[in-house]
């Protein structure tokens, strides 16, 4: 079957596997007639244009059969609800059975409305409508999928940021008045005659200066953002049998890592994701940094070395007892690093530690094994990266880096027609690049964007949504 933007399609939307329930959802112009096929009303498999008869945004009880062998087959019990466009999900006729969630029961009744003429869904195939029957916008769109992966409570705040059109709103108000000053410019490019160039100009310039504002303001909130959705990656590096396990053990509040006395217990890179100040968090516990001929050992200080260079955080332990530096990997020149100098509560001078390292070393003491110092660990992190005056719930904030790529191709844009107006360059000048800056914004909001931009984004979407 070729695939169309009016075909009616059919995915269940509720995760694979056995549950109480499970949807399976229909969408599109035949959604009632194709659920006509497969629901009756009764137990007896009488086929009465079930669906098609019931009212608007109803839930009605009824059967699903296989009406395709000589006698109608049982398949499930279901609720069947009723949704008729444009008031739905994806502004098109929907119906949702809800069946008894079992695998085999599920597929069949998809398969059922497959035979029934519906076409299986293509990832986020759903949503894609909802955003080309204008119900939302891409940023929208995009924010749909960031609340289903969102996996704390700042990720979802900030998905419903996008969601609640906080960043689509922002962006059209920005959008409109640059494209009225733009409308100012161009009637002063059309008639030269009246000569209102250096007003106009004037204008446009106080627009810019303020959308300027506006945009680095909502550029500048993707960093925290970026943490809010994908967290921080913090890697725990340092020499043989300096603490890096009971630490990363600490940070799980489980034995996550094998801790022994013998140097060189963790071989292989240890990986979890725990939640910090409500942020998702990826720790890495790492084998100890040493020159080895064991061969296992060998690649997993390269591991290690790997792991440093796309960190966003290293805290480099140091026993206090036994201190040990070995710059850990050339990338950890330029990279955020706490020095965490563990095992004070058996050594509580670390001057001999303090010399080891580099000047204005940002240093921990702490006792990964009796908790001391941790909550000042924490707090330092927390200063570094998770700055808590940021208000997810309401303030708009960026957590694509495709809106902040967008935002600042915009903003370069801008500041061009900003250095032309200053320079008294024509306003042909301005207004060139005015245009782009504005169709660069649009294309947050899916304006303007090539087929393949958008399927790019649905491609990542699960199936069903
Ligand atoms: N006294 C004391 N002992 C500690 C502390 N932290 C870790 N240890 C001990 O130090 C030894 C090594 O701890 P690990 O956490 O396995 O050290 P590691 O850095 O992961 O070692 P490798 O994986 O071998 O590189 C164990 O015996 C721990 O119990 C601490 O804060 N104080
Ligand atoms: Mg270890």
């Amino acid at each position: 079957m070729t695939r169309s933007e009016n075909d009616t399609i059919a995915a269940v939307s509720t995760p694979a596997g056995s549950g109480g329930i499970a949807i399976i959802r229909l969408s599109g112009q035949d959604a009632f007639t194709i659920a006509d096929k497969i629901v009756s009303g009764g137990k007896s498999g009488v086929l009465s244009a079930f669906v098609s008869k019931m009212a608007d945004h109803t839930i009605a009880h009824g059967y699903v059969f296989d009406f395709s062998g000589e006698k109608p087959e049982l398949i499930d019990e279901c609720l069947v609800s009723k949704m008729e466009a444009p008031k739905t999900y994806t502004t098109e006729n929907i119906v949702e059975i809800n069946s008894h969630g079992g695998y085999s029961v599920v597929n069949k009744t998809l398969e059922l409305l497959l035979r029934a003429g519906a076409r299986a869904a293509e990832p986020g195939e759903f949503t894609k409508r909802a955003f080309l029957g204008g119900r939302i916008d891409l940023s929208g769109a995009e924010a749909v999928m960031d609340l289903i992966n969102a996996k704390t409570e700042n990720g979802r705040r900030a998905a419903v940021s996008g969601l609640s059109g906080r960043i689509g709103h922002e962006i059209t108000e920005i959008c409109n008045a640059l494209t009225g000053a733009l409308a100012g410019i161009d009637v002063s490019i059309e008639y030269p005659e009246y000569e209102f160039d250096e007003a106009v100009g004037k204008d446009a310039l106080l627009v810019l200066e303020s959308q300027i504002r506006r945009l680095k303001t909502l550029s500048d909130t993707y960093s925290q953002g970026r943490i809010a959705k994908e967290g921080i990656k913090i890697v725990i590096a340092g020499s043989p049998n300096a603490g890096k396990s009971t630490l990363m053990n600490v940070f799980c509040g489980t034995d996550r890592s094998i801790v022994t006395n013998v140097p060189g217990t963790t071989r292989d890179l240890i990986e979890e994701q725990v939640q910090l100040f409500g942020f998702p968090v990826i720790l890495q516990d790492t084998a100890g940094i040493r020159q080895t001929s064991d061969i296992v050992e060998k690649i997993g200080v390269d591991r290690a070395r790997d792991a440093i260079s796309s960190a966003d955080l290293l805290l480099y332990v140091i026993d206090a007892k036994a201190p040990v530096y070995d710059e850990p990997a050339p990338e950890a020149a330029g990279l955020r690093t706490i020095y965490v100098i563990n095992k004070t509560d058996i050594e509580e001078d670390v001057s001999a530690v303090l010399k080891l390292l580099p000047e204005g070393a940002d240093a921990v003491k702490i006792s990964a094994l009796t908790g001391e110092g941790v909550d000042s660990l924490f707090g330092r992190i927390k200063e570094l990266f998770l700055l808590g005056t940021f208000d997810f719930t309401s303030e708009t904030v960026i957590t694509s880096e495709r809106h902040k790529q967008l935002i600042d191709e915009a903003l370069g844009l801008l500041d061009l027609c900003v250095e032309s107006n200053r320079q008294g360059l024509p306003l042909d000048f301005v207004a060139e690049d005015l245009r782009l800056a504005t169709d660069k914004l649009c294309e947050i909001l899916g304006k303007n964007i090539s087929d393949e931009v958008v399927d790019n984004i649905f491609r990542h979407f699960c199936v069903g949504k």
